[in-house]
């Protein structure tokens, strides 16, 4: 055997999903041998889901672009790295010429969050373009959760992380970690830690639409109707601070509003909310009973709670029945986290910045802008609608908006229309294939990796690096290398001219990239060399010394010295919210029984373990099995449609229509249906061989662009109204195959 298959093993965190597993990797020469959990890692003490495997596969992708690629009229054809960013910017510039900087838009997606150097220089290049159209996946999924952090704590990353190594009670809403592994918290192995809460005598309680696999290892499950879930909180809140009395620990001197609150949940008993939500009013009288009596005891809502019409109010209301229970800051509550590279509390310019509200709003539906950006139910007609402002050209980075953004096929339509397109993404896709140039970047396994944001969400303080295991080939450009390049030829030809500065300044952060920037954030982080001067504090080459990662602690009390409002104080009842308050009563009314809505059903979606949104169906391990881009629907309903287990049916919303199988099970509520999201693989065009054969739909071409929880702008894909029917009778296989 030659020296260059030389066995070694290397240690990294998986970058795929928010729980951060650390991850043993054995080689052979270059070719993985094996991927298993790293055993000696702090935190996710060996833990992995079957995803971590794909990381091999994403890699070896044949379907995974290498070279920079431009659409033509006789197809795809290869370009050179410095054509293509020549013609990129030249393009970009000159729609911003010809039509004003925001008729340039930029959508940036989920694996950007996932990834150090697009989070470090994606900015300067947003920042480049100077367009107040710019869009991203937070729309369609937690900006609800940094809304509220905003208003109630001054900074939109401050969000409260359940304590889930330490609670005694846990009422999970909209969520189910069994399937995600998490999410705004960072919880590896999330299974064994639920079930530590029970085994130390806590219970767990599940509110949700469907009998998830989390609700199968809960105490109790308790079905809501989607989009009520405001309701239920309102009512929790009442049993606490109307019927009782509040009870804010130490933190009552530095709450801003609690009075207020104590008014607005005075109406909202189980009995008034029990016909909306469809949760009998003594389970949840006795929910409140439980979460109250515990020593500590904290309530988690995700995904289902912040994609719906009412998402802020569900996120602040979370918020302010931990800090009048005294679960806010507390052990077994609601905690902050303290991480080494502190985007909250350190330095400005290595921070992210605090958040923004309303400082402009978008052309035609007049929606607010929040931390700079625009909802992204809003991209489409923003492209569509002629006028002045009009969006011409279109960036998008890590993304895929045809597949994950509320009614996805008009977007599609408009995408079709741009005059310009550019997509920094390693795969041609249902989104990337109307760019006029894609950009690939190279693959997780050729770059380093730091957890900036979900160090940061996580339920304990550590810190990992990850050196690259690969090196790049010769065309191989990172993320941050394309958008500095990108940024810096950009800046150039608004200058017009040549300028010995801009190119030393490009040279400089070229050389310093994410790691330099990563050193000096950790030095300076409340773990760092700055403040622990002698052996201890952290830097980056002590993180280099450390391939399994720092443990630094359980997360500790913070507050108020953490709090960031100007006045260091909680605010319970920030005024937009309160505000939103009307909009709630008048969507429910009081007394009146839920509107019969003519036979229709309201849609959800669901999550498998084996799915990554939309951008994992390539991976055929990951596909084995069922199908499972299938309609879940109540037996009851089937009966009264006619529908049968495994036949296809065809689902109709204000937007679209969709067939997919259905799969009749009691496992969704009577009334409601789900189906996956990031399916509909079947469009034309795509270089994506394994998800074509697996299409499936896509739920967004149902949700409605137009429903949306309209306070903070985000997607409220929960609860889409939609009919079923049986579908008309395919052309069926006249005998089994031979
Ligand atoms: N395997 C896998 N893991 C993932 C992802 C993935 O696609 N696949 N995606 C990653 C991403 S980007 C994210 S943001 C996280 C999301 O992580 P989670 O929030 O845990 O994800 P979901 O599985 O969508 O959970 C949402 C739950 O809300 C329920 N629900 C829907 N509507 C309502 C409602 O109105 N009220 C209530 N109470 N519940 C409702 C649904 O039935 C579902 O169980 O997962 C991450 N991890
Ligand atoms: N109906 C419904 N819709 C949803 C959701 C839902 O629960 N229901 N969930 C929402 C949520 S939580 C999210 S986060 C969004 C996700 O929405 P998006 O971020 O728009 O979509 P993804 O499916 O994550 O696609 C990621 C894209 O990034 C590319 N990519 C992967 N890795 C890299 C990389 O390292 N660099 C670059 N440049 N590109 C990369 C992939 O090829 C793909 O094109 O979807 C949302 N949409
Ligand atoms: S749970 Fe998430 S981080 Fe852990 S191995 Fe699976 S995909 Fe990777
Ligand atoms: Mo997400």
């Amino acid at each position: 055997m030659s020296a260059s298959a030389e066995s070694r093993v290397h240690f990294r965190t998986c970058n795929l999903c928010e729980a951060m597993c650390g991850l043993r990797i054995e080689l052979q020469g270059h070719r993985i041998t094996s991927i298993r959990g790293d055993e000696e890692d702090p935190f996710s003490r060996g833990h992995i889901c079957p995803k971590a495997l794909a990381l091999q596969d994403l890699h070896e992708d044949p379907d995974r672009l290498r070279h920079p690629m431009r659409r033509t009229a006789s197809g795809w054809e290869q370009v050179s790295w410095d054509d293509a960013l020549d013609e990129a910017a030249r393009r970009l510039h000159a729609a911003q010429r010809e039509h004003g900087r925001d008729s340039v838009a930029v959508y940036l997606g989920n694996p950007n969050v996932h990834n150090v150097g697009a989070l470090m220089f994606a900015p300067g290049l947003l920042r480049s373009l100077r367009s107040r159209n710019r869009y991203s996946a937070t729309s369609v999924d937690q900006l609800p959760h940094q809304f509220a952090a905003y208003f109630m704590f001054g900074h939109q990353l401050l969000v409260p992380i359940p304590d889930i190594d330490r609670t005694r009670y846990m009422l999970v809403l909209g969520a189910n970690p069994l399937a995600s592994n998490g999410s705004m918290m960072t919880a590896p192995d999330v299974r064994a830690r639920l079930r530590a809460i029970q085994q130390r005598g806590g219970r767990i309680v599940v509110i949700d639409p469907r009998r998830t696999e989390t609700a199968r290892i809960a105490d109790t499950h308790v079905f809501i109707r989607p989009g009520t879930d405001a309701l239920a909180l309102l009512a929790l809140l009442h049993v606490a601070v109307v019927e009782g009395t509040p009870r804010p620990g130490p933190l009552a001197s530095h709450l801003e509003g609690l009075e207020a609150v104590r008014e607005l949940a005075r109406d909202f008993t189980p009995e008034r909310v029990a016909p909306h939500t469809g949760v009998p009013a003594d389970v949840l009288r006795g929910i409140a009973r439980d979460f109250l009596a515990a020593e500590g005891a904290v309530c988690y809502g995700r995904m289902g709670l912040s994609t719906q019409p009412f998402g802020a109010l569900c996120q602040w209301l979370i918020n302010v029945l931990h800090a009048v229970t005294g679960n806010l800051d507390r052990e077994g509550g609601a905690m902050f986290t303290r991480p080494a590279f502190d985007l909250v509390g350190g330095p400005r310019a290595l921070g992210l910045s605090r958040g923004s509200f309303g400082r402009w709003k978008s052309r035609v539906r007049g929606l607010p802008e929040f931390a700079g950006e625009l909802p992204v139910a809003a991209l489409a007609e923003e492209i569509l609608t002629p006028g002045e402002g009009r969006i011409r050209a279109l960036l998008t980075m890590a993304g895929n908006p045809v597949l994950s953004t509320p009614n996805g096929s008009q977007l599609e339509r408009a995408l079709g229309g741009l005059d310009f397109m550019v997509s920094i993404d390693p795969y041609l896709n249902e989104t990337t294939r109307h760019a006029h140039l894609i950009l690939p970047p190279v693959s997780p396994l050729e770059r380093s990796h730091y957890d900036l944001v979900f160090h940061a969400l996580a339920v304990r303080n550590t810190a990992k690096y990850s050196p690259a295991l690969f090196e790049p080939g010769p065309d191989g450009r990172h993320d941050w290398q394309i958008a500095l390049a990108l940024q810096h030829r950009l800046e150039a030809l608004r200058r017009g001219r040549p300028s010995v500065r801009a190119m030393l300044k490009y040279q400089a952060l070229s050389r310093m990239g994410p790691e330099r920037i990563l050193d000096i954030g950790l030095r300076m982080g409340p773990h760092g060399a700055r403040f622990h001067p002698l052996k201890h504090g952290l830097t980056l080459a002590k993180l280099r010394e450390s391939p399994h990662g720092v443990d630094l602690g359980p997360l500790e009390p913070c507050l108020p010295q953490r709090l960031q409002t100007k006045d260091r104080r909680i605010h319970l009842a920030p005024e937009p919210l309160v505000a939103d308050m009307k909009r709630l009563r008048e969507r429910f009314p009081d007394g009146a029984a839920p509107e019969a809505r003519g036979g229709e059903l309201l849609l959800i979606g669901r999550r498998h373990l084996r799915d990554n949104n939309s951008w994992m169906h390539n991976v055929s391990g990951l596909l084995k099995g069922k199908p499972r881009c299938t309609l879940m629907v109540h037996p009851e309903d089937a009966a009264r449609l006619g529908l049968a287990d495994g036949a296809d049916a065809t689902i109709t919303s204000r937007v679209g229509e969709v067939t997919v199988p259905v799969s009749v099970t009691e496992d969704v509520m009577p009334g409601v249906v789900s189906l996956p999201h990031g399916y509909g693989h079947g469009r034309q065009g795509t270089r994506l061989k394994v998800a074509t054969e697996h299409a499936g739909a896509s739920i967004n071409d149902l949700t409605d662009d137009h429903v949306l929880d309209t306070l903070s702008g985000n997607a409220a894909f929960s609860g889409t109204p939609v009919r079923v029917r049986r579908a008309e009778a395919r052309a069926a296989p006249a005998t089994p195959a031979a």
